[in-house]
């Protein structure tokens, strides 16, 4: 009973540790959930682009952008509020007020981005803006 008891309290304060590690690593999930959610985003995310979704985990319709579009400014909806973004080319994310900017390179992404630069994103150019 004892052991059991204590099996549980282990279990539970793992759990705990596990929910508190995920804002540190912006990671949520199993690995098969994390793969899951990376061919979401590559199935999404076509060939030359960068997408932003507004949801997290690349979930809902991406906003596409491409180099050859140059400086645009987020979305509305976008505008400090990309919690996803999947990159398949290069390009620079700019938040305007403190001004700074952030390189994004082909292969990049993240699930979790609120928890970075995607509360702050502006704008997106042409990574030589950047
Ligand atoms: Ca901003």
């Amino acid at each position: 009973m004892r052991n059991t008891r204590l099996a549980a309290t282990a279990l539970a304060t793992g759990l705990l540790c596990a929910g508190l590690a995920v804002p540190a690593h912006a990671q949520a999930g199993s690995s098969a959930e994390h793969a899951a959610a990376l061919r979401r985003a590559s199935e999404q995310c076509g060939s030359g682009q960068v997408c932003f979704w507004y949801s997290r985990n690349f979930s809902g319709t991406p906003w596409r952008w491409t180099p050859a579009s140059g400086y645009r400014d987020m979305p509305s909806n976008l505008h400090d509020h990309v919690y996803s973004f999947y990159a398949n080319a290069s390009a620079c994310f700019i938040d305007w007020d403190p001004r700074e900017r952030r390189r994004a390179t082909p292969g990049d992404y993240a699930k979790a981005y609120d928890t970075n630069f995607g509360k702050r994103i502006d704008a997106v150019d042409q990574i030589s803006a950047c």
